[in-house]
């Protein structure tokens, strides 16, 4: 069976990437899984460099076909903040606090202003060089409080007006369906085909 190793170290991607590309006729292993440590620095400018920086490091590292994601929330009252840099926000604090501030930081503001989406850049290294990357988005708007247990990450501050509830409201499967993890997932696999 083909192996495709995901250059990922966040879990809660990991679990999601699992069940998107479970119909993939492919052993789908993490990096900690393919033994693969690699200290990445993500320093492009957009979800697609940082994507492809992943992804090749680890395809130069192993030989092996190598995807990777690099997502994020961009706020659209916030200039597109926390955008590519949604990970290191507020440095090592933990999420319900990430959460809190960027909620505080949109205090008196009216819903039409609270427009944000999550975005997720995925690339995919070949051995032989190419790399294919793709980018999708799921829109939505900021929320008033944390909501919901499901997902990760900034997923409780992620108010679906279609779904009346946030992404952490979700089951993983619902979630999967409308993301843009999922989405872009979706899209790659096509060509590992
Ligand atoms: P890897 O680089 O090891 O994959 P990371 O967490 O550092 O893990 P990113 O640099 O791509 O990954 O940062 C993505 C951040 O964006 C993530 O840590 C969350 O804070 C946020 N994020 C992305 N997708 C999300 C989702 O589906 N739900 C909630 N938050 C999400």
């Amino acid at each position: 069976m083909k192996k495709i190793i995901f250059a990922t170290g966040n879990e809660g991607k990991m679990r999601e990437i699992r069940e998107i590309l479970s119909d993939l006729d492919a052993e789908v292993l993490s990096m900690k899984e393919a033994g693969v440590e690699a200290d990445i620095v993500e320093n492009g400018k957009t979800f697609e460099e940082n994507a492809q920086i992943k992804a090749k490091t680890v395809c130069a590292l192993t030989g092996e076909i190598v995807l990777a994601d690099d997502s994020g929330l961009e706020i659209d009252y916030l200039n597109g903040e926390p955008g590519v840099y949604s990970a290191r926000y507020m440095g090592d604090a933990p999420y319900s606090e990430k959460n809190a501030e960027l909620v505080r930081r949109l205090e008196g503001v009216p819903d039409g202003q609270r427009t944000a989406r999550f975005v997720c850049a995925v690339a995919a290294a070949f051995p032989d060089g190419r790399v294919k990357t793709v980018r999708a988005a799921m829109e939505g708007r900021i929320g008033y409080e944390e909501k919901g247990k499901n997902g990760f990450g900034y997923d409780p501050i992620f108010f679906l007006p279609e779904y009346g509830c946030t992404s952490a409201e979700l089951s993983m499967e619902e979630k999967n369906k409308i993301s843009h993890r999922g989405k872009a997932l979706r899209a790659i696999r096509e060509e590992l085909k």
